[in-house]
């Protein structure tokens, strides 16, 4: 058995591994990392991770970093968890990898774009100029997204997997701050199905906690 250690921050794409950790249903520990205080930036958890970023893990005390990577690391550890389609053929294997890589490399930087436009621009021109241009770019992919769950209630039709869990991250820090669902009914329906997970809602349960911490320190930022 390993001992996994997870530092995490609420509302942040940590919540993916946490969901996958979740539905593996192996014990482990999560660490808040306190994103308001730079605690991700600190020469300790540079040590652990240099790029100063959540999600992070410690696997049996050595870290492991992206989300590509980890998501991975727990399929492959992890199988009877089904975190991805089970497969032989190696090119569908690689094509599974491409659908996670897709949520990291491309939606996640639409998504900083919309929900976190101050770090593109200093002032609050950074919510009237950034914003817009983060939800022009994410109109096409959140239309290809919506067209596939035609398909079946999930990323892969009848089976659930993580990448549901990373498009499940994506959309709620986009419609958090505003954007509309109206346009994409399939992802909102979608969002509302996979809340109801047990996986999720744990995963859910641990942020709020860690929310409730913050709020108790003063370094609670609410998403605006
Ligand atoms: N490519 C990385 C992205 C990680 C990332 O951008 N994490 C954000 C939270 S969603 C973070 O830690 N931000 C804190 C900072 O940049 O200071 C992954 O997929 O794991």
């Amino acid at each position: 058995m390993h001992d996994l250690k997870l530092f995490v921050a609420p509302g942040t794409c940590a919540r993916v591994p946490t969901i996958a950790l979740e539905e593996i249903g192996v014990p482990f520990e999560t660490e808040l990392v306190r994103l308001a205080a730079k605690q991700q930036k600190t020469p300790e958890f540079l040590a652990k991770n240099p790029k100063g970023k959540v999600p992070t893990i410690l696997i049996d005390g050595k870290p492991l970093t992206e989300n590509v990577a980890i998501l991975t690391w727990l399929h492959r550890t992890y199988p009877d968890a089904k975190l991805l389609p089970e497969t032989t053929d190696e090119l569908e294997r690689v094509k599974q990898i491409a659908d996670v890589a897709f949520f990291s490399a491309t939606v996640h930087p639409i998504v900083t774009r919309i929900a976190m436009p101050m770090y593109f621009l200093d002032g609050e021109g950074a919510y009237d100029r950034i914003r817009p241009k983060g939800a022009e770019a994410m109109g096409p992919v959140m239309s290809m997204v919506n067209e596939r769950l035609e398909n079946g209630p999930w990323w892969y039709g009848e089976n659930w997997s993580v990448v549901d869990g990373y498009l499940f991250w994506a959309w709620w820090r986009i419609t958090g701050v505003g954007y509309s669902a109206d346009q994409f009914p399939n992802i909102r329906d979608h969002a509302a199905r996979i809340i109801e997970r047990p996986s999720v809602a744990r995963a859910m349960q641990r942020e709020a906690d860690n929310i409730e911490v913050l709020k108790s320190e003063g370094l609670y930022l609410a998403p605006k």
